[in-house]
């Protein structure tokens, strides 16, 4: 009787400890799931990239005249020719440099939108640009119509007499110390939000 009792004492502790392991395992596994994802722009094939296209962006949120902007009627906007842009990385790194390209300012397509202002105090908003990955970037009311940012943030549709790569619309602002953060290819949005 004794001895089975011990018997079943280790049968129990072993099981538990089997338990134990393979939780283990499981968060490690979780683990390397969310690393992954963190570089997965890097692995993805031209199938899946083709996947993040947009023909169209949307421009919604606070504004009067929610739009559906394809390039064609950017082309039907006022049309600005930027040279010499550089795509500069996190380090500072220059990752990509493109001689000419054809675009339209953002607050030009803001402006046709019309942002809901209540009156002239109320200029609290943000736009973001955001791309089929969920790729970001947030500009503010103040530096878009306030500040010579406005005349230097573009959506581009053109590099070098051809449609841009990565999606057919690009956002970037031109003069930002590093240029790679707000450069959102696959533009799929751009939202104005109030702050509340
Ligand atoms: N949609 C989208 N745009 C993006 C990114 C991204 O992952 N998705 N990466 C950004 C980063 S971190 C940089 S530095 C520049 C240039 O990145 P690239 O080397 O992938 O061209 O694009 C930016 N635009
Ligand atoms: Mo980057």
């Amino acid at each position: 009787m004794k001895t089975q009792n011990y018997i079943l004492i280790l049968l129990i502790a072993f099981s538990c400890s089997m338990c134990n392991s393979s939780k283990k395992e499981e968060k490690k596994s979780t683990e390397k799931t969310s690393e992954t994802k963190n570089h997965k722009h890097d692995a993805l094939s031209a199938k899946d990239s083709l996947k993040l296209v947009n023909h169209q962006i949307q421009v919604k949120g606070e504004v009067e005249f929610p739009l559906q902007l394809t390039v064609d009627s950017l082309k039907k906007m006022k049309v600005v020719t930027i040279d010499n842009l550089k795509i500069t990385g996190k380090n500072g790194e220059v990752k990509r440099e493109v001689k000419v390209c054809k675009g339209v300012l953002l607050k030009d397509i803001l402006e046709k939108a019309k942002i809901k202002q209540e009156d002239h105090k109320d200029r609290n908003f943000y736009i973001v640009a955001r791309a089929s990955d969920n790729y970001k970037a947030t500009f503010s009311w103040a530096e878009l119509f306030n500040n010579p940012t406005g005349e230097n943030t573009f959506i581009l549709f053109e590099e070098n007499g051809k449609p841009v790569k990565n999606g057919e619309m690009i956002a970037i602002c031109k003069n930002d110390i590093k240029t790679g953060p707000r450069h959102v290819y696959w533009l799929k949005s751009i939202e104005v939000y109030k702050v509340k």
